[in-house]
């Protein structure tokens, strides 16, 4: 199949994703096109079978706001017409699904019909697409598409709480390519981290309001006065200062370490312990099934999805949003007590394999043969 992608380039999750569900079919020999303003990170190899569309938005100087939606269409346009796509995905509501309505509705003047595929990532739904601002659009275009997916049941039932959404939702839940994570720790790194053999606890995210990094920050200064360990922050974000400002203040600034945004995920979580997801909300949490799948459990809230992937006692600890008690005491529970840790590094792996890659892509590709039979 000729498919395209349209995704955020980010670190964020939805373009994690997006990225690698495009190598994956790339891989099973489909044509993928992506879409987007800046190459994503994670598209870093050579693929006879990708392509990569930049959208460009030239400036003017009436424009305070250069319009990326009308820029993002007319590339889509161009992209089906001339590499006569067969259907294109696209990865978070705003602005993506709207665009690709337009795009939809151009392309078929010349008589092409191109279905479109939305699949919903979190904030789309939960936090820009509610403002009232966006909200018709946002409806509208989740109606317009072909099929809606969303990353997991929390999402699809708040989507329906929040829009008048038409039509059926599809949950496919998100994936790990859970080969790439399965490495084993370099001592000599572990060693610049942690130079007296210290557990290493870490977080990983853009560090929004919506991670509550203060909460890890917290928890962390409650874990390190009963257990000798560090703090790994990856990812860099608004909240980063106030992360910083209450380590001072808490006294534990020295055994953190903020090492910004990371490419190479797996190789941080190959040395660590425990992974703290602090969320008010998180429609999935990919970054928390990327750390289980490296055999490292998490200590997260109960919010949104997460409880779709991580058990309590068994993968990790659940809690309540802002109980800071709790998620320490598991976290010291579990980081002093060498056999329930390792076993719980086991659960987390097993877990992890349930939302494997070869699990989870051939459910999109089943997904677009409603559209298109050409697999
Ligand atoms: O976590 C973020 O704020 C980034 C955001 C994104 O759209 O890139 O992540 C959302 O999509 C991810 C991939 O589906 C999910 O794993 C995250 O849970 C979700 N974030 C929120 O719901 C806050």
């Amino acid at each position: 199949m000729r498919i395209g992608i349209v995704c955020y380039p980010t670190f964020g999750g939805s373009g994690v994703l997006a990225t690698e569900l495009g190598k994956a079919l790339a891989d099973k020999g489909h044509q993928v096109h992506f879409i987007t303003y800046q190459q994503p990170v994670r598209l870093n190899e050579f693929n006879a079978n990708i392509f990569y569309h930049e959208v460009r938005v030239p400036t003017y100087p009436l424009f305070d706001y250069p319009p990326y939606e009308t820029a993002l269409a007319s590339t889509m346009v161009d992209v089906i017409m001339n590499n006569r796509l067969d259907l294109l995905h696209v990865h978070y509501a705003i602005p993506h699904a709207s665009a690709a309505f337009m795009a939809k509705q151009i392309v078929m003047k010349a008589g092409i019909s191109i279905p479109v595929i939305t699949t919903l990532h979190g904030t789309d739904i939960t936090l820009v697409g509610r403002d009232k601002t966006y909200a018709p659009v946002v409806t509208f275009s989740i109606n317009e598409s072909d099929a809606i997916t969303a990353v997991s049941n929390n999402l699809r039932e708040e989507t329906y709480r929040s829009f008048r959404i038409e039509k059926d939702i599809e949950v496919i839940h998100n994936f790990v390519d859970v080969a790439r994570f399965r490495k084993k720790g370099i001592d000599a790194f572990r060693r610049v981290i942690a130079p007296s053999g210290e557990r290493i606890l870490l977080h990983a995210s853009n560090f929004r309001k919506v991670k509550r990094i203060e909460d890890v920050v917290r928890i962390f200064s409650n874990v390190v006065k009963k257990v000798p360990s560090k703090l790994l922050f990856v990812g860099d974000g608004p909240e980063r200062p106030v992360a910083e400002s209450l380590s001072r203040e808490l006294g534990v600034f020295d055994e953190i370490r903020f090492v910004g945004k990371q490419e190479q995920i797996e190789e941080i979580l190959a040395i660590s312990d425990l992974f703290l997801l602090t969320s008010e909300y998180e429609s999935f949490g990919l970054a928390a099934l990327e750390a289980m799948a490296a055999g490292v459990p998490v200590i997260s809230t109960n919010a949104g999805g997460l409880p779709e992937i991580n058990v309590h006692g068994e993968t990790g600890f659940l809690a309540p949003v802002g109980d800071v008690e709790t998620m320490s005491r598991h976290a010291i529970e579990l980081l002093s007590n060498k056999e329930l840790l390792s076993s719980f590094k086991k659960n987390a792996m097993d877990q992890s394999d349930r939302f494997d890659i070869h699990h989870i892509v051939p459910r999109y590709e089943k997904l677009y043969n409603r559209f298109c039979d050409c697999i």
